[in-house]
C-alpha cells in the first residue's frame, strides 16, 4: 500500500466491483456484454483500477466523457474497445482513430468535417439516438437516413455501433421507459433497412439492466451498480439483485479535548456546548469535496454515531464525541464500522442529490486506497 502523509483517506474495494458485475451479468441473456462506465475517473472510484479489475470479472469494453478520459485509459495500457460517450470536436478524429477509440456522433455537418480529415486510419463510431433523453442524438427518422446516406460515401468513417439512453429507466413509473424503448425500435427498423454491416446495440443503463436484463441487445453500459449503487430508491427497493458498495471513506481523529459548557466551536460560533463535553477534530473538509452542508450529519467513531458540530471548514471538521478517544481512533464518513454503517445514499439524502454525487464530490486530494 503507498504510504499517505494525511489521515484521511478513501477505501475502493475492487473485489466489490467484481461481486457487483458477476451480480447483473448472471441476470444477463448469454449474448448481452458488459461495457463498463468509468467516465469521471470511474465515478471518483479511479477509472483505470476500476477498468482493470471490470474487464477482469468479464466485461468487455469500456466507456468514458471525454477523450482525456479515453487516452488515460490507453496510456494504462487497455487494449480493449473503448467508447466515449460525449460529443468530440470533429477535428480530434484522427488521433481517436490512430488511438483506436470510439467517438459518439449524430450530426450530419461532424460528419461531413471528418470526411475532409487527411486521416490514415477509419475512426470507429456509435451513432447515438436522442429517443426522449433530449441530451444528444439524432432525434427523426429524416435525420437518420440522411446521416446513413453521407456514411456511404464517407471514408473517413467506420460505423460500429448504435445507441441510445434512457431519461427514466429508474422510476417508478416506466411509462416513459417503455415509449423511448418503443422508439428505439421504430429507429432500429429504419436503420436495419437501409444498413445491412453489422453494428453493435446497446441501450441500458444499470437500472435499465437491472429491471429488464431480457431486453438488453448486445451491450449494457454498467455504471452505477458496478460501484455497488442502486440507481434510484425504487430500484433499490426491489431487491432484485444484492450489490456491495465499493467506496468508503475514513478519517482518524488528530486532537480531542474535553470543553466545558457554553463554549462555540468553529466559524460563525453556530455551535455552543450545551454541557462539558468531548470535542474531536478530523482533518476533512469542503477541500475535499466534504460538502459545508454537512454540518449536523454523523459519522462513525467505535462504530457509533457522532454528530458534525460547527461549520465544516476547508480542511477539518469537529465532532462531538461520548467520550474520550485516543488520538488516531479511525472515524468513518461513509461506510460501515462494527455493526454500524453510513450508506452513500443517506449522504445524498442530506445533501438532497443523488449518490452518483457522492464519490465524484470526494475530489483528488482525498487517496484512493484499493483492497481486493
Ligand atoms: N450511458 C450513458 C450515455 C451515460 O451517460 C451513463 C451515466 C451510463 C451509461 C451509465 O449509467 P448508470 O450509472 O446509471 O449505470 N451517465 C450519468 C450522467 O450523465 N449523469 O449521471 C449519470
Amino acid at each position: 500500500m503507498e504510504n499517505f502523509y494525511r489521515q484521511t483517506w478513501a477505501e475502493i474495494d475492487l473485489g466489490a466491483i467484481k461481486y457487483n458485475i458477476e451480480q447483473v451479468k448472471a441476470k444477463l441473456p448469454q449474448q448481452s456484454d458488459i461495457i463498463a462506465v468509468v467516465k469521471a475517473d470511474g465515478y471518483g472510484h479511479g477509472s483505470v483500477q476500476v477498468a482493470n479489475k471490470a474487464l477482469e470479472a468479464g466485461a468487455k469494453a469500456l466507456a468514458v466523457a471525454l477523450l482525456e478520459e479515453a487516452f488515460v485509459l490507453r496510456e494504462a495500457g487497455f487494449k480493449v474497445p473503448i467508447l466515449v460517450l460525449g460529443w468530440v470536436s470533429p477535428e480530434y478524429a484522427a488521433i481517436a482513430a490512430e488511438n483506436n477509440i470510439t467517438l459518439t456522433f449524430f450530426q450530419k455537418e461532424w460528419m461531413d468535417e471528418v470526411a475532409l480529415l487527411p486521416m490514415k486510419k477509419k475512426v470507429k463510431l456509435h451513432m447515438k439516438w436522442d429517443t426522449g433523453m433530449g441530451r444528444i442524438g439524432i432525434r427523426t427518422e429524416t435525420e437518420l437516413k440522411n446521416i446513413l446516406q453521407g456514411l456511404k460515401n464517407n471514408k473517413n468513417i467506420e460505423l460500429t455501433g448504435v445507441y441510445t439512453h434512457f431519461a427514466t429507466a429508474d422510476d417508478q413509473d416506466l411509462t416513459f421507459y417503455h415509449q423511448q424503448n418503443k422508439r428505439f425500435q421504430e429507429l432500429l427498423k429504419v436503420f436495419q433497412e437501409i444498413w445491412s454491416e453489422p453494428v453493435v446495440i446497446h441501450t441500458g443503463n444499470s437500472a435499465a439492466s437491472i429491471r429488464f436484463p431480457k431486453e438488453m441487445h448486445n451491450y449494457i453500459r454498467l455504471g452505477i451498480s458496478m460501484y455497488g449503487l442502486y440507481p434510484s430508491k425504487p430500484v433499490k427497493l426491489e431487491r432484485s439483485l444484492q450489490l456491495k458498495a465499493a467506496f468508503s471513506l475514513h478519517s482518524r481523529l488528530v486532537h480531542v479535548k474535553r470543553v466545558p459548557a457554553g463554549q462555540s466551536i468553529s466559524y460563525g460560533r453556530t455551535y455552543i456546548t450545551k454541557e462539558s463535553e468531548w470535542i474531536g477534530t478530523i482533518p476533512i473538509g469542503y477541500g475535499d469535496g466534504w460538502s459545508r452542508r454537512l454540518q449536523g450529519k454523523e459519522v462513525l467513531v467505535n462504530g457509533k454515531r457522532m454528530p458534525i458540530v460547527g461549520r465544516v471548514c476547508m480542511d477539518q471538521v469537529m465532532i462531538r464525541l461520548d467520550q474520550e478517544y485516543k488520538l488516531g481512533t479511525k472515524v468513518t464518513l461513509i461506510g460501515e464500522q462494527k455493526n454500524n454503517s453510513i450508506e452513500m445514499d443517506e449522504i445524498a439524502d442530506y445533501l438532497d442529490t443523488i449518490n452518483y454525487e457522492i464519490p465524484c464530490m470526494i475530489n483528488e486530494r482525498v487517496p484512493r486506497r484499493y483492497k481486493e
